[in-house]
């Protein structure tokens, strides 16, 4: 019997794993959608918040699997990722039938496929709005996980990537799932989030990484969200560099950089290995690097504060 699965991007987030696991509860409820047999995957393991939530709220993870998993006659919805180099590795292009994204679009698929991208600040949000659209409520420990998903990839609606339509399923959520204290959900989130203590070098490096194609240059990004950014950079910059230094070699990059994002402060430093991003990174944003760090201010979002800066400097 071929399958549906949805599946998120490699390093998931809470917001693809969340989206992927609402796009099934939807697909089942309508049959309209004509999925066969749909079901929510990771294309890795969960992160720690992610862990913490689907713990709080009762709710069993979705699997992970490897594209091997993948029948010749299944198909493949990605959702919160489109282009390849975020995808699960070795998946076969020509089964995506169905794009769920907020991302910037960067692909050339062989046949029509369905697709739906907005510019909201998660890809849950856009979920929800499907869901809407189709009479379709979420259960109790869904709504709880999609409220959740949508505080996490907004930062609590700080985050500039974030809209009124963020907001307003935010709260239409909250009243599903019974919470009033959307503030101290958000404060248990950035918990969750920024306990990076137990983490590696290696494990804080690849955290939650992305790998862009800039003006022919294969660029990774590595995001950590934490309450802790001094602690970090300060007392483990050394073997962060080292850790960064070997993702280099390994995934064969042209540039790595570490952006340390402090979530109650709002405030980003970028961690730049050596001078190759440093030139790049004080072209993008201004100011000097002082050991290893460049202080780029009150900005939060990497998909619109940082990477389209590096991809301007880039272009130079
Ligand atoms: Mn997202």
């Amino acid at each position: 019997m071929p399958k549906t699965f949805i599946l998120g991007h490699i390093q998931p987030d809470t917001d693809s794993v969340v989206a992927a696991l609402g796009l099934e509860y939807l697909y089942q409820q309508k049959k309209c959608f004509e999925y066969l047999d749909p079901q929510a995957v990771t294309a890795g393991p969960l992160n720690g918040e992610t862990k913490y939530l689907f713990e709080r709220f009762g709710v069993t993870p979705p699997a992970q699997i490897t594209a091997q998993d993948i029948g010749p006659d299944d198909q493949v919805v990605l959702v919160d990722h489109n282009e390849a180099s975020q995808r699960l590795p070795n998946l076969d292009e020509t089964q995506i039938v169905d794009i769920i994204d907020h991302h910037k679009v960067h692909l050339n698929l062989a046949s029509p496929i369905y697709m739906t991208f907005k510019t909201w600040g998660s890809s849950t949000t856009i979920v929800f709005y499907l869901m809407q659209q189709s009479q379709v409520q979420p259960d109790k420990p869904l709504a709880s996980l999609m409220l959740s998903a949508i505080l996490s990839d907004t930062l609590g609606f700080k985050s500039p990537t974030c809209t009124n339509r963020d907001r307003d399923q935010a709260q239409e959520l909250a009243k599903l799932a019974g919470i009033d204290d959307i503030e101290a959900l958000t404060l248990d989130i950035f918990k969750a989030k920024s306990n990076v203590a137990g983490l590696s070098a290696d494990q804080l490096a690849t955290n939650d990484y992305k790998v862009l194609e800039m003006n022919h240059q294969k660029v990774f990004i590595n995001q950590v969200e934490t309450v802790e950014q001094t602690k970090l950079l300060e007392e483990r910059q050394s073997e962060l560099i080292a850790a960064l230094e070997k993702v280099r070699q390994d995934m064969k990059l042209d540039l790595v950089v570490m952006a340390v994002t402090d979530i109650l402060q709002v405030n980003t430093k970028l961690l730049l290995p050596s001078d190759l991003e440093a030139t790049v990174a004080v072209k993008a944003f201004g100011g000097q690097v002082q050991n290893h760090v460049l202080d780029i201010g009150p900005k939060l979002s990497r998909k619109k504060e940082i990477v389209p800066a590096l991809e301007k400097a880039l272009q130079k």
